[in-house]
């Protein structure tokens, strides 16, 4: 393992999710830089409450836990950093063609999601062990080598998935890739820091973020929309035109959403930037 601030890696052949480890781990006091690794998960997790599939020994599932020391509207940041740092690691086995769909989806260029990233926080008092900064725990599963063809998925990711060894052509080592992952990430977890470094995260999210020009339906709590995505602010969040009565636009800056499935009807609850 590289001698960075990942050097702690925790390796389970089973758990329930590797976030649900580390938030545990980081309540207790455990400090940033801590990598748990898992063979498998019984409960790997999505956002809102949906679920990661990942056959045993297939697939890297790991997660990070970064106590970063920024505004709390900045940790949209370190979803980012994680998936620059997975398409840096994902690019090194010779794949190319991998963008980030924002905002935590990397996909091929036939849209199918490669990898998906789930950032957890818990800035409650308690987490903040020993006046740390409150810890934000940010795991990935990338499809290694599940699936190794469409036959493997179950009906409802038909279609929808795909492997980093369909790209290849081959087998990929699952090993080296958490190697090159974790030694991605340590210039990215550093750019959380400093306000360039975050500058330079959204400028690479924006290089590697294939939404930017897309249709998107956005749903806030006071109603949805649709709009198109026109770029990423220097934040990092997605930028979305409005059409407004009148013919004006409106822009809106989200830095949280779910964009619709290729194939699937809009739903896209979105969160709103202070601003
Ligand atoms: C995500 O959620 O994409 C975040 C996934 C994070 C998984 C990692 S594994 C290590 C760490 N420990 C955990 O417990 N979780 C993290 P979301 O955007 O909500 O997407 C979930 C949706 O992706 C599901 O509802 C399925 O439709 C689809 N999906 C599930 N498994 C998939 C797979 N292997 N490949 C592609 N799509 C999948």
């Amino acid at each position: 393992m590289p001698q960075n601030r990942f050097a702690d890696v925790r390796r389970f052949e089973s758990i329930d999710s590797t976030n649900r480890y580390l938030l545990d781990e980081a309540r207790a006091g455990a400090p940033e830089g801590v990598v748990a690794v898992a063979d498998h998960q019984t409960a790997g997790r999505g956002r809102l409450g949906r679920s990661w599939e990942a056959p045993a020994g297939a697939n890297l599932l790991v997660s990070v836990l970064l106590r970063p020391a920024i505004d709390p509207g900045d940790r949209h940041l370190a979803t980012t950093a994680v998936a620059l740092a997975a398409i840096d690691a994902i690019r090194a086995t010779g794949v190319a063609g991998v963008s980030i769909k924002w905002p935590n989806d990397l996909v091929d260029t036939a849209g199918r999601k490669l990898a998906g990233v789930l950032a957890e926080s818990d800035l409650a008092p308690a987490a903040a062990a020993d006046g740390q900064p409150p810890p934000v725990v940010v795991g990935i599963g990338i499809n290694v080598n599940w699936p190794a063809d469409e036959s493997d998925l179950p009906p409802e990711l038909a279609g929808l998935a795909v492997s980093v060894s369909q790209l290849a052509g081959a087998p990929v080592d699952r090993e080296a890739l958490l190697v090159d992952l974790l030694a991605a990430l340590e210039p990215r977890a550093a750019d959380l820091a400093s306000p360039a470094g975050r500058a330079r995260l959204a400028g690479d999210l924006r290089a590697d973020c294939t939404t930017v020009g897309t249709r998107v339906r956005v749903d806030l709590p006071d109603g949805s929309f649709e709009g198109t995505a026109t770029g990423i602010s220097p934040e990092g969040h997605l930028v979305v035109d409005k059409p407004a009565r009148g013919g004006d636009e409106e822009r809106m800056r989200l830095h949280q959403g779910k964009l619709p499935r290729r194939d699937h009807a809009a739903t896209f609850p979105g969160q709103r930037t202070g601003d």
